[in-house]
């Protein structure tokens, strides 16, 4: 029989695995699960027709089941064994396949094949995930997103596995394995499911120093995504790019998504957790399917090997950034993710990342994260995946694959021929070493010249400056959510000394304001804490490696701070609260006007099926009400019309509009629809007063015109919410 479990990777997108003769994926359907069979005869896994699937063998219709009955085994064991491990971290994720377009020719920078020429394009496939959260966790907890890429060059796979950070918590990967013991599920418990807001890992963060600067962005709105559209991605290392010639230069990757950089509020991002776990899964599959697809620009950041010590801050420390002030990023090419999977576990879950996938012209440095990640991934991929895990077609290269190694669990290929070895004459040679190939990959010729140490560089030891950077370079709004933030966390530990630690170790060093403001909302005595937090735990060498001083800084990055409007609104999701006798004028303009920005329009009502507007036609109820749930849209449009007499009084209609506004959502009312405003009493609205310009009372003419401004804007973040009960 061939071997039909195998497809060649196809050109422009990717891979699949081949379904026999007449099965099609419906792609066209919302749920794309939906399989169309036509005439395909069932038959079990050695090509045996069965006659019947749903009765198992009995002796006797009300006798014992048979051990005789191979077809149920088949079918039982089968399933016994449909898992796989889940990854120890970043165990939930979604992925899609899309391009890499080169705009420019690099060759002066790299050999590597995605930037040869402008216009080259490359196959590729994204995974985002969540780090603490196992497999079925929800999408929206606070936390670091996973983005790591998988491109598909004719020069072999390139990984390039990276986050929605560009920095991490801890410089030296054995510290690893503690960092993610302390932010799991407790061990004697498992609680709490994808959460940071607990003793250990607050305790392991409070005694680890270096940890400052991550935490800042953990704590801030990038810890929750409005969608994986709306978030950056980074490289974090810093890596190395070479040239024919093989001259190197450090290089950053950053990933600008060209939605804007977008977060949710952690209220909202709670409780859309619970009403909504698949939120920003849904988000991109939804996006792609309707042909909304997420695109990113890559940008590199490139330092001059002589350039390395110019700055007061280490390179090959991944606590630190490279504010983009001192070196600025300049845009390579555009990624486009355009193409769902056809099946969740043959290529998100299988799918294998490994820092390790390089391609010529792209080469490690000795950043010793980057270093323990060389091995850690290779490792994970062979238990988790096993050892021929190259050869599913998720993780397949373009280029064909030519070596000696064989065998092992589950191989899938019958590799053919006698010689398994090398040298060989009897094979003649093959497959052969490429010493004089341009496009073999060679190790970057680093001179590397020290004793054997187990210590860190004192210049990895600045832990401070940089989260103090970040704290300066806030809108006011984004340190109150900072401070909001790192107060929820350690309000929520159990053990005094744990937040009090914290205190002591990171904020008071961080900035004044924001420990003092942390002190006012957690009840901690900032003096008792100096008195009795136990000492960080700090390992670092001191010596000459030390940064020299006077080198470069910036005070402030305004490059950090989401507080920036979006282009566009495609892709947000607005809600049409509706009623029976909506003014159907009113709805279909505003839709029209959204609709045509990209925008996702769903009218809610209190049920399902249509409804009749004012001009006597039919208008289809997207979702009901309690099956819609205001935190999973961007902002809430009530439109005049009989219907709003009732909906001023319907107490779900109203808390609905009092979360939207506490979330910061613009909202949008027309006519008789002020009258849901007022009904809701939110606080600065009534009358003709409105806090802010996302809470628009719109004439016909203008209104959605007014609701698209608002909608860039993302949020409004000075509404007086206190007294919001939602
Ligand atoms: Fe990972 N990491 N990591 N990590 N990581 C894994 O590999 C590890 C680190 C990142 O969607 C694992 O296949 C060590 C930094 C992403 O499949 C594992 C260290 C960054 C993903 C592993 C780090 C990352 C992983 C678990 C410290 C940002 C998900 C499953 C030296 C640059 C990839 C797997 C996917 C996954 C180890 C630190 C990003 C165990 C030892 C820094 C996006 O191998």
């Amino acid at each position: 029989m061939p071997d039909t479990n195998y497809a060649p990777p196809q050109a422009g997108g990717g891979h699949e695995t081949l379904t026999h003769g007449t099965i099609e994926t419906a792609k066209t359907t919302a749920l794309k699960a939906d399989t169309v069979v036509t005439q395909q005869a069932m038959t079990n896994n050695q090509g045996l027709k069965v006659s019947d699937d749903q009765n198992s063998e009995k002796a006797g219709v009300r006798g014992p089941s048979l051990l005789e009955d191979f077809m149920l085994r088949e079918k039982i064991t089968h399933f016994d064994h449909e898992r796989i491990p889940e990854r120890v971290v970043h165990a939930r994720g979604a992925g899609a396949h899309g391009e890499f377009v080169c705009y420019e020719d690099l060759s002066d920078l790299t050999m590597a094949a995605p930037f040869s020429a402008a216009g080259k394009t490359t196959p590729l496939f994204v995974r985002f995930s969540t780090v603490a959260g196992s497999r079925g966790s929800a999408d929206t907890p606070r936390d670091v997103r996973g983005f790591a890429v998988k491109f598909y060059t004719e020069q072999g796979v390139w990984d390039l596995v990276g986050n929605n950070i560009p920095v991490f918590f801890i410089n030296d990967a054995i510290k690893f394995p503690d960092l993610i013991h302390a932010v799991k599920p407790e061990p004697h418990v498992e609680i709490p499911q994808a959460a940071s807001a607990h003793d250990t890992f607050w305790d392991f963060a409070s005694l680890s120093p270096e940890t400052s600067h991550m935490l800042m962005w953990v704590m801030s709105d990038r810890g929750f995504p409005r969608s994986f559209a709306t978030m950056e991605g980074f490289g974090v290392h810093t890596w190395r790019f070479v040239n024919a010639q093989g001259k190197g230069r450090f290089v950053k990757f950053h990933w600008k998504p060209l939605k804007g950089v977008h977060s949710l509020v952690w209220d909202e991002a709670q409780k859309v957790a619970g009403k909504d776990a698949d939120y920003n899964r849904r988000d991109m599959f939804e996006s792609i399917e309707r042909g909304d697809f997420l695109e990113w620009e890559l940008g590199i950041q490139v330092v001059e090997e002589a350039d390395e010590m110019s700055f007061d801050f280490d390179l090959l420390d991944d606590t630190k950034l490279i504010p983009e002030e001192l070196v600025p990023v300049r845009r390579v090419g555009k990624m486009t993710l355009n193409r769902n999977p056809d099946n969740y576990f043959a290529e998100t879950e299988q799918v294998a990342f490994c820092v390790s996938h390089v391609v010529p012209g792209i080469d490690f440095t000795n950043d010793p994260m980057l270093q323990g990640r060389l091995h850690s991934y290779l490792d994970t991929q062979l238990r988790r995946v096993g050892p021929n895990f190259a050869e599913l077609p998720i993780n397949r290269p373009l280029n064909p694959v030519s070596n000696n190694q064989r065998d092992g669990f589950a191989q899938p290929l019958i590799k053919k021929g006698r010689v398994a070895y090398f040298p060989n004459a009897l094979a003649g040679g093959c497959p052969m070493h490429q010493p004089e190939a341009v496009d073999a990959f060679r190790s970057y010729a680093e001179k590397v010249d020290g004793r054997k140490i187990r210590a860190r560089s004192e210049s990895f030891t600045d832990y401070f400056s940089q989260a103090t950077l970040f704290w300066n370079s806030m809108a006011d709004w984004e340190k109150d959510h900072i401070v909001d933030g790192f107060s929820f966390e350690l309000n929520n530990c159990a053990t005094k000394a744990v937040p009090q630690a914290v205190m002591a170790n990171l904020l008071v060093h961080i900035a004044p304001e924001l420990a003092s403001r942390v002190a006012e909302k957690t009840g901690l005595d900032i003096e008792e804490c100096k008195r009795v937090a136990p000492k960080p735990v700090v390992t670092a060498l001191a010596g000459p490696a030390a940064m020299p001083s006077g080198g470069r800084k910036v005070n402030v990055s305004p490059a950090l701070s989401m507080d920036k409007p979006a282009d566009g609104i495609k892709g947000r999701k607005v809600a049409v609260l509706a009623g029976e006798g909506v003014d159907g004028r009113q709805l279909a303009a505003v839709s029209a006007a959204l609709t045509a920005e990209g925008a996702v329009v769903e009218v809610v009502a209190s049920r399902g099926g249509a409804l009749m507007c004012s001009l006597g036609k039919t208008v289809t109820v997207t979702r009901p009400a309690p099956n819609a749930p205001s935190v999973i849209y961007d902002a809430v449009v009530i439109p005049g019309g009989t219907s709003v007499a009732k909906l001023a009084k319907t107490g779900l209609a109203l808390a609905f509009v009092a979360e939207a506004f506490k979330h910061g959502k613009p909202l949008l009312v027309m006519g008789e629809g002020a009258q849901v405003l007022e009904a809701a009493h939110l606080p600065g609205v009534g009358g003709q007063g409105r806090p802010d310009q996302g809470v628009i009372v719109g004439r016909d003419d203008e209104a959605a015109g007014q609701l698209i401004a608002a909608m860039k804007r993302h949020r409004f973040r000075n509404r007086d919410i206190e007294g919001v009960a939602a």
